[in-house]
């Protein structure tokens, strides 16, 4: 048995960031599938987990962390790796866990669930459209010159926003129209321990019947 339980869903963009951090820094886990197609993260077992009702969460001895950057912050802690030293860095790696939230979170993410299942294309893609095309454009600015978003190095920045990262053409978006974008990508494909959502969170029934 590992020190660390992760429970979480392979489509869930917030599950893959804890996922993709716990392999990036070599740290075991043992893996629970929490079905959010069966509403398995409503039931009584997984709400004494989170009573949010939703994942991912992390397990570590007597703690439960239920908010992915929250894992992201302590496994830093924990492991030494992927995290900001003083406060100018904080600042700038806070700003991409800010943009995950503020642009993906709210924009690509909500695009990608209206495609799949959704309305589809229509009014309400259209309102997550006007953040997610902001935010999409702000990132591939940035990485114009940077090689990485946040002190010149791979961060739990990047942990954070990789995941719906991957959702853009889900989400309706030309991949090849942000080749910043994609070249950043294929460098943090390339990082060791990288897995894919389904080699992190293996799962049976793939895809969903
Ligand atoms: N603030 C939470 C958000 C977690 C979240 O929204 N998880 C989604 C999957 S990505 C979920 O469990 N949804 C199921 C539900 O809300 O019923 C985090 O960052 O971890």
């Amino acid at each position: 048995m590992a020190d660390y339980t992760l429970y979480a869903h392979p489509r869930s963009g917030n599950s893959y960031r804890v996922a993709l951090m716990l392999a990036l820094t070599g740290t075991q886990y043992d893996f629970e599938l929490v079905d959010l197609m069966d509403g398995s993260n409503l039931a009584p077992d997984f709400l004494k987990v989170n009573p949010l009702g939703k994942v991912p969460a992390l397990r570590h001895g007597d703690l439960v962390l239920r908010q992915s950057h929250d894992c992201l912050r302590y496994l830093t802690e924990q492991t030494g790796q992927f995290g900001p030293k003083g406060w100018d860095e904080e600042a700038r790696v806070g700003d991409w866990i800010g943009f995950a939230i503020d642009f993906f979170g709210y924009g690509v993410a909500r695009m990608r669930f209206e495609m799949n299942f959704g309305a589809g294309p229509g009014p309400v893609y259209d309102f997550f459209k006007k953040v997610g095309d902001r935010g999409l454009g702000v990132m591939e600015t940035h990485l114009a010159d940077h090689e990485w978003l946040a002190c010149g190095r791979p961060t739990i920045g990047d942990i954070a926003c990789f995941p719906v990262s991957t959702f853009m053409s889900d989400a309706g978006y030309d991949v090849t129209k942000y080749p910043n974008i994609a070249a950043w990508q294929d460098r943090f494909r390339a990082l060791p321990g990288f897995g894919s959502q389904l080699d992190l969170m293996p799962h049976d029934n793939w895809p969903p019947k």
